[in-house]
């Protein structure tokens, strides 16, 4: 199967950590109106973001229906306010409409909808999203398209079944243009994984499965890039990267809650959570 040229709004790492650190502004804007949320999982899964939307991925902000754009496909719809943060930032919605995050009547849902401007699926119930990557990837290469296919799965999210059996027709059609990130930060709605189901060892079921396996820092935005780079010369199979992320990544305050899977922030904590979000 054809590679893909490299990005041309390659940007460096130092830039790309801006970036990171901007969405992790907008996350935090956005929860400060509801005064709760999926606070965790937009800080957690930034670095990726600023990586995919940034340097990676090719999309046009003002033609989103380019049938040659890479589709970024959200599978935890949980995850949804990390993805508003970067849609922002990319230019796709207006920052401004962050502030209705969650709002009756708004596009930004909690879990964000195909009417999201850049939304590739529905998002919210678990399991569904590499089932339609696999079918994205595959549709596209028999269209003779270049266009790859991203997909972001949670560590809780690998207990659906469906995970498995699309992980299964992924290696089976050779699918070299398409990549998962496994976000694995060690927790779910119910405490870490181990307690409710184990899933461990993440990076030995996706080998297993016939997929090229990295397993990386996922906050560490250098070797998010290297693992993307070194999945791109690996021909005739899916690429996962397994990583390791940090639940609140960059507020201390968050970052230290037992359990983050949604939480609710006091009015008088969120200038601390910017003040440590800049010290970070
Ligand atoms: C099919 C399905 N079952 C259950 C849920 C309820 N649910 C929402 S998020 C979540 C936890 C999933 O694990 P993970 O994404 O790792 O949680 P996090 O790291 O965000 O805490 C669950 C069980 C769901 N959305 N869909
Ligand atoms: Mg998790």
């Amino acid at each position: 199967m054809q590679k893909v040229e490299s990005h041309s709004r390659a940007s460096t790492i130092s830039e790309l950590q801006v970036r990171a650190r901007r969405l992790r502004l907008h996350v935090l804007r956005m929860a400060e109106r509801v005064g709760q949320g999926y606070v965790g999982q937009g800080l957690d899964i930034a670095d990726l973001l600023a990586v995919l939307y940034f340097h990676e991925i090719r999309y046009d902000p003002h033609r989103l229906d380019w049938p040659d754009r890479d589709r970024f496909v959200l599978s935890t719809g949980h995850y949804s306010i990390g993805l508003y943060a970067a849609l922002a930032e990319a230019g796709v919605i207006p920052l401004d409409e962050l502030d209705t995050y969650g709002a009756d009547g708004s596009r930004l849902e909690m879990s964000g909808s195909e009417f999201t401007p850049g939304f590739e699926m529905t998002g919210g119930s678990l399991g569904q999203g590499l089932s339609q990557a696999v079918g994205m990837a595959l549709g596209l290469h028999l269209d003779g398209r270049d266009a790859r296919v991203f997909n972001l799965l949670s560590d809780g999210e690998l207990q659906e079944g469906a995970t498995w059996e699309a992980a299964m027709a992924g290696a089976y059609y050779r699918l070299d243009s398409l990549f998962a990130f496994i976000d694995c930060n060690n927790q779910q709605a119910d405490g870490p994984p181990r307690q409710v189901m184990a899933v461990e060892p993440v990076d030995e079921k996706w080998a297993a499965f016939g997929w090229d396996t990295q397993r990386i820092n996922g906050n560490d935005i250098e070797a998010i890039v290297t693992a993307i780079d070194a999945a791109k010369t690996v021909n005739g199979r899916p690429h996962a990267i397994v990583m390791d992320t940090l639940m609140g990544k960059g507020v201390r305050l968050f970052e230290q809650r037992e359990k983050a899977h949604f939480i609710r922030v006091g009015p008088d904590e969120w200038d601390l959570a910017r003040q440590q979000l800049e010290a970070s």
